[in-house]
């Protein structure tokens, strides 16, 4: 069996682009907070395809609405209306509290739609001058993988050798609302921000700080852009990561958990003032808002809030939270994060402990050398928790 493993990882290395080093376990199977590999061992999944799992592995609900869709009508192109189309917007609306929004696949798609969106309003609405709009982003985000995307990313692995990059984006630091102000001229259309920063290590910023930031975008007119592709859908304790902040952003961008982890599906919801500007021709996915995707959203969205995910998050999260800062080893430097969005940070190498846990039945991912993401997904219960945090603490010890 391990015989398997081996050769199936081989044929992968042999025949695939070598763009990621995952953890050497294949994966056949998964159901709720678990995955299983070929030989048939058991694993909790901590890293929840980096939160696109917030509904669990297979969810019944959603694969028996992917089913039924399945036997009816999967693509339609956006040539032709289709019945579910409207039904899935309309939930994004009034989760979001938004007016319009638009659908595309992956989340990458959805940042270059709201990118789009955002330049779009400056030119009609603004009144920038052509060509000079420009985007506030933040020093170590994270967007995606297109090229205009990496090319205001702060980290080399993402942009060095894609060059050159797209121009009209400006770079501060996240957390600083004095940056923000600062950095704001009339040819600015937009903000684009994580609400707590994944890649960077499940970075959170100072309370306020968006309160802040609301008020500097509205005072500036200046679109408040959030990505909660990662943050959104119940991770951190709440529907949005920003409902903690009680603000509301001029735009939202939705991936990853829209679809609980089945298809690929995206969204940016915003007002009519600015997705209203898109006409016919101007944008567009052959995928984006196909039947299939309208019936999966809309099970993934009924399931998150039919079963209280985010007070799931935010109840467990706090108890998980507090089992891992009770974990005394002088190699834990920090544990931080929100909801069931936490982070690991170490005084040492991060890696080697994902492979002992791996080898202990625990998936867990390292991000930045240093820090391991535990993000399970949202339907874990308390005695799951209490199990994981076991494997936890014994990998440690057993961490030299
Ligand atoms: C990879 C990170 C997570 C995202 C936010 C947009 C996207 C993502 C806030 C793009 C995607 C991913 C993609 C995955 C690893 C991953 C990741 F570590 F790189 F930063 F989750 F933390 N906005 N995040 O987090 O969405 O186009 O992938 O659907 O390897 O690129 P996508």
């Amino acid at each position: 069996m391990k015989d398997k493993a081996e050769k199936l990882i081989a044929l992968a290395e042999r025949y695939g682009a070598h763009n990621y080093h995952p953890l050497p376990v294949v994966l056949e199977r998964g159901k709720g907070v678990f995955v299983w590999d070929a030989a048939g061992k058991r694993y909790f999944d901590m890293l929840s395809a980096y939160s696109a799992l917030n509904q669990g592995h297979n969810h019944p609900k959603i694969v028996a609405a992917a089913k039924k869709q399945l036997g009816r009508i999967s693509l339609t192109s956006r040539a032709f209306h289709n019945v579910l189309l409207g039904p899935f917007l309309q939930r994004v609306c009034e989760l979001t509290g938004q007016d319009m929004a638009l659908p595309m696949n992956s989340g990458a798609e959805a940042v270059e739609t709201a990118i789009k969106a955002m330049r779009l309003w400056g030119y009609r609405k603004k009144g920038i001058p052509k060509n000079k709009a420009r985007i506030i982003v933040c020093e170590q985000n994270f967007h995606g993988r297109t090229t205009t995307i990496v090319g205001f990313s702060s980290d080399p692995d993402s942009y060095d050798g894609f060059g050159p990059a797209t121009p009209g984006f400006l770079k501060i630091p996240f957390g600083n609302a004095a940056a923000l102000q600062a950095a704001i001229t009339a040819d600015v259309c937009g903000f684009l921000v994580e609400p707590i920063q994944g890649e960077a290590g499940v970075n959170i910023p100072p309370a306020g700080y968006f309160q802040k930031v609301r008020e500097i975008c509205s005072r500036h007119k200046v679109l408040l852009c959030a990505d909660e592709i990662q943050t959104g859908l119940g991770r951190t304790g709440k529907f949005f990561a920003l409902d903690h902040e009680k603000i509301k952003p001029d735009l939202v961008i939705l991936g990853k958990a829209l679809s609980g982890g089945l298809y690929p599906i995206s969204a940016v919801a915003s007002s009519k003032e600015v997705l209203g500007l898109f006409k016919p021709g101007t944008h567009g996915s052959t995928f984006g808002g196909n039947p299939l995707a309208c019936a999966i959203g809309l099970a993934a969205l009924d399931v998150l809030v039919k079963e209280k995910l985010p007070e799931n998050a935010d109840k467990l999260g706090r108890y998980f939270k507090a089992g891992l800062e009770a974990i005394a080893d002088p190699r834990i430097k920090e544990v931080r994060g929100r909801g069931l969005l936490l982070g690991v940070e170490l005084t040492v190498k991060a890696r080697p402990l994902c492979e002992i846990l791996m080898r202990k039945g625990l998936l867990a991912k390292e991000t930045h050398d240093h820090t391991v993401r535990f993000a399970p997904p949202l339907v874990i219960t308390k005695a799951q928790i209490d199990q994981a945090l076991r494997i936890i603490s014994e990998a440690l010890a057993e961490f030299k």
